[in-house]
């Protein structure tokens, strides 16, 4: 390998010379007939016209023609690793789930990380949260702990999430990002104070993804083998330590090296330096809960570390690369919902709304059958369901089973151990209006307590530096909400734009056929 080049670079030569000494294979269509000439179309003489019987040709073309997968909504560029989860403090007291069992058990894993509004061939060191998503292969079906690299959310309520996710993707006409749909719903949604302080700090932008904490965000519930339920909330520590890249440098390696994050990942893995992270859990008596000075299912709010404790449970440590990237990474489907017997969801509204959104987005854009791919299958359960058929059904379907329930010939049966622990409920039913649910007090602590003097003057730079970009009557939104959380912050954001504001060069007129009360899209006065 020439000294400057990295595993990544030389990923084919590298696979050549596992295979040794090898023949290489025969050439074949996709249904495996061998093929006698693979770089000439056959026509009626040498200048065409091509013969339609030329299925080497109309297989490679057809299939070619169906290569996309739709990707992601949210989350699409991203890297995959696979390794193993081993159990190092006891946590049965709180938690009955096989995966915690014994001190020294191992699951197998795989691990998705991403950056958030970008497309699959976007930068990766752009300031965006990053995803954390963690599969457990575990003997009681997958357990698809989906969080971030944050331990906060930008909102409380899943009905808002669309509209979130389009104000950071494109406009609906530039099909360009812009400031003004960003910041005026941020500005409009004061509880995203919280994730968006936490975003323009340095954290904001991570060196890879070696180098960041994970967090399972939500608030859940753990069951132990009596039944008992306590609220928990998941924490994976970076052994590598906190690395976040300055804005100079990660801008210079958007434009030089766009896919670092993967590369990183990749090359770390490839080399033998597996990368591994610390597990822990915070626990909340349901006492507790009630009396809590919050709502403890918030996800813009965090759980003190001093009143609940991190509590060590164990190492997580990715040791291979992905054989296939498609195979296993762009078909790698999380899901919430996925959660084995001792795990359960809170109240929360937000895990709750998703919840229902990611198998449906999987069944969209995988198929129906997408947990049959072999990345997603719970190959370390045995599935017995009697779900059937559907769209590249790739195993027997489950043979001559019984495909119906009741039944009297027994196929897969009930057990009442593995029923989901009873609460109580009884509120009215309502749509509750949770925008102002103390939108501040943990933002103060933030900017005052949590960020020394220079990372706060970062925060107020790279903050204004981006609300710069968006109208006036939003920057003036944005700094009273600011003020809100601290004089100070308000004030020195609002110092900064004054200066962007005088500098900045008028804006060229803009032609919008958006008006408040018109339709959307104004059809152009001539068609
Ligand atoms: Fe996601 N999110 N999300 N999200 N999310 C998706 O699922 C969604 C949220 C997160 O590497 C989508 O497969 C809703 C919080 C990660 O494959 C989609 C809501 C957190 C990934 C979806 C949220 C996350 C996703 C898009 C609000 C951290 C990538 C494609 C209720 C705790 C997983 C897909 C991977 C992906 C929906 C909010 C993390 C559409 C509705 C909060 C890491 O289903």
């Amino acid at each position: 390998m020439a000294e400057n080049r990295d595993k990544s670079c030389d990923q084919m030569k590298l696979w050549k010379e596992s295979r040794g000494l090898q023949k290489p294979d025969t050439l074949t269509t996709g249904a495996g007939i061998p093929i006698g000439d693979k770089l000439n179309e056959q026509t009626a003489g040498p200048r065409g016209p091509l013969l339609v019987q030329d299925v080497v040709f109309t297989d490679e073309m057809a299939h070619f023609d169906r290569e996309r997968i739709p990707e992601r909504v949210v989350h699409a560029k991203g890297a995959g690793a696979f390794g193993y989860f081993e159990v190092t403090h006891d946590i049965t007291r709180f938690c009955k789930a096989k995966l915690f069992e014994h001190v020294g058990k191992t699951t197998p894993i795989a691990v998705r990380f991403s950056t958030v509004a970008g497309e699959s061939g976007s930068a990766d060191t752009v300031r965006d949260p990053r995803g954390f998503a963690v599969k457990f292969y575990t003997e009681e079906g997958n357990w698809d702990l989906t969080g971030n690299n944050t331990p906060i959310f930008f909102i409380r309520d899943a009905l808002l999430f669309p509209s979130f996710i389009h104000s950071q993707k494109r406009n609906p006409q530039t099909h360009m990002k812009d400031p003004d749909m960003v910041w005026d719903f941020w500005s409009l949604r004061p509880e995203s104070l919280h994730q968006v302080s936490f975003l323009f700090s340095d954290r904001g932008i991570p060196d890879g993804f070696r180098h960041m904490n994970g967090y399972g965000s939500h608030t859940f519930k753990l069951i132990n083998a009596e039944g008992q339920p306590i609220y928990c909330k998941f924490h994976y520590k970076t052994d590598q330590g906190i690395k976040n890249l300055p804005v100079e440098e990660a801008e210079r390696l958007a434009s030089t090296n766009p896919d670092y994050a993967i590369g990183d990942l990749f090359n770390a893995i490839a080399n033998g330096n597996f990368p591994s992270w610390t597990f822990y859990v915070q626990v909340m008596t349901f006492d507790q809960a009630e009396e809590f000075k919050f709502n403890p299912f918030d996800l813009t709010k965090v759980w003190s570390h001093k009143e609940y404790p991190l509590i060590p449970v164990g190492k997580m440590v990715l040791n291979r690369n992905p054989i296939n990237y498609f195979a296993e990474v762009e078909q790698l489907a999380f899901d919430p919902s996925n959660m084995p017997p001792g795990v359960e969801p809170s109240p929360d509204k937000m895990l709750q709304g998703r919840l229902f959104s990611y198998p449906d987005t999987h069944r969209h854009r995988l198929g129906a059958n997408y947990l049959q791919l072999p990345v997603n299958c719970p190959y370390k359960a045995r599935v017995a369901n009697y779900q059937r058929d559907g769209p590249m059904c790739m195993f027997d379907n489950q043979g001559g089973a019984p495909n119906y329930y009741p039944n009297s010939f027994s196929a897969a049966d009930t057990q009442p151990r593995f029923m989901e622990s009873k609460f109580k409920v009884s509120p009215d039913v309502w749509r509750y209006n949770s925008a102002d649910d103390d939108n501040v007090t943990q933002v103060s602590t933030f900017y005052r307590e949590v960020l020394n003097e220079e990372e706060r003057q970062r925060l107020c730079q790279n903050l204004a530096g981006a609300l710069k970009g968006a109208q006036h009557f939003i920057q003036e939104r944005m700094v009273q909400n600011l003020m809100n959380v601290s004089p100070d912050y308000g004030k020195r954001v609002q110092t900064l734009l004054n200066k962007y504001n005088a500098e900045a060069p008028k804006k060229p007129a803009v032609h919008v056929y958006h008006r408040a009360g018109a339709s959307a899209v104004a059809a152009p006065s001539k068609m």
